[in-house]
């Protein structure tokens, strides 16, 4: 039994090694390799630029305006998948070409004033350029899916090199999120058929999502509102006691 898995393997070696294009084909993933490290580093770059925004916000706010940062690179399959689909050649300089979300960071915040605050304050870095802004919140999709999306282009700097990177942005509410992971869930469960009566319910739970984004968000303005009543009545009192 062991003999023959040794010998097995021995074959499957063997052809592997045979492959004259062998040599062409470890070059080309040590190539590929490298151009995902650069993406890898990217989404470190911008997840970094998030946390700093979050630090420096905290004090202003009184709350931290980020819920989450999640990252993700994308699969070689779903990288060779997305050029099939696109009718792309599947090369390295067409991954860099025509994908712009190999590299991924979602951002999840409370509130949506919190999203726009977010990315207005990346967008004014100058190490940072906008290639694209798909606003998803004021124009949902047909599906009811909503989420601020940008696709930017950050510099990464390697001991002996500079590259820019494209990374896909996703800015979103902790409802936002919640629908949309939910909804991705339900869309791509195998051996399921996704009903139009499914759709239907799923877009009503994003109207519902977004009364409740809404309905937060006008707490929360009360909230600071009372407060800074209350501050500018301590004020005034402070200041009376200092007059007499
Ligand atoms: P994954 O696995 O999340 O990466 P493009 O990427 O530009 O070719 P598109 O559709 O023009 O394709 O871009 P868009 O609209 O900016 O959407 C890109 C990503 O947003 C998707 O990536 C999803 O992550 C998310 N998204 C967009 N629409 C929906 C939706 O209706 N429901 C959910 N749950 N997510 C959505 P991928 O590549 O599809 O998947």
């Amino acid at each position: 039994m062991q003999e023959t898995k040794i010998v097995e393997e021995h074959d499957i070696m063997q052809t592997f090694f045979e492959e004259e294009d062998y040599e062409r084909a470890r070059k080309y993933l040590a190539r590929f390799e490298k151009l995902m490290t650069y993406y890898k580093c990217a989404m470190f770059e911008i997840e970094t630029k998030f946390r700093v925004l979050s630090e420096a916000f905290s004090p202003q706010l009184d709350r931290n305006p980020i819920n989450s940062i999640k990252s993700r690179l994308k699969t070689p399959e779903s990288i060779q998948q997305k050029l099939k689909n696109g009718g792309y050649p599947i090369t390295l300089d067409s991954i860099e070409q025509n994908l712009n979300d190999i590299a991924g960071v979602r951002v999840t915040c409370s509130f949506i004033d919190d999203v726009y605050t977010l990315a207005d304050a990346l967008l004014r870095q100058d190490d940072i350029t906008l290639i694209e802004r798909k606003d998803y919140i004021k124009n949902p999709k047909p599906n009811g899916y909503r989420s601020l999306h940008l696709i930017v282009i950050v510099p990464i700097f390697l001991p002996d090199e500079k590259q820019y990177v494209k990374v896909e942005i996703q800015l979103r509410t902790i409802a936002m999120d919640f629908w949309a992971s939910l909804e991705h869930q339900l869309k791509y469960k195998k051996n399921f058929e996704y009903t139009q009566e499914m759709a239907d319910e799923l877009f009503t739970c994003a109207e519902m999502s977004a009364q409740l984004d809404e309905r937060m968000d006008r707490l929360r303005s009360d909230v600071i509102c009372e407060h800074e009543q209350d501050f500018d009545d301590g004020e005034q009192e402070a200041q009376e006691a200092t007059d007499e």
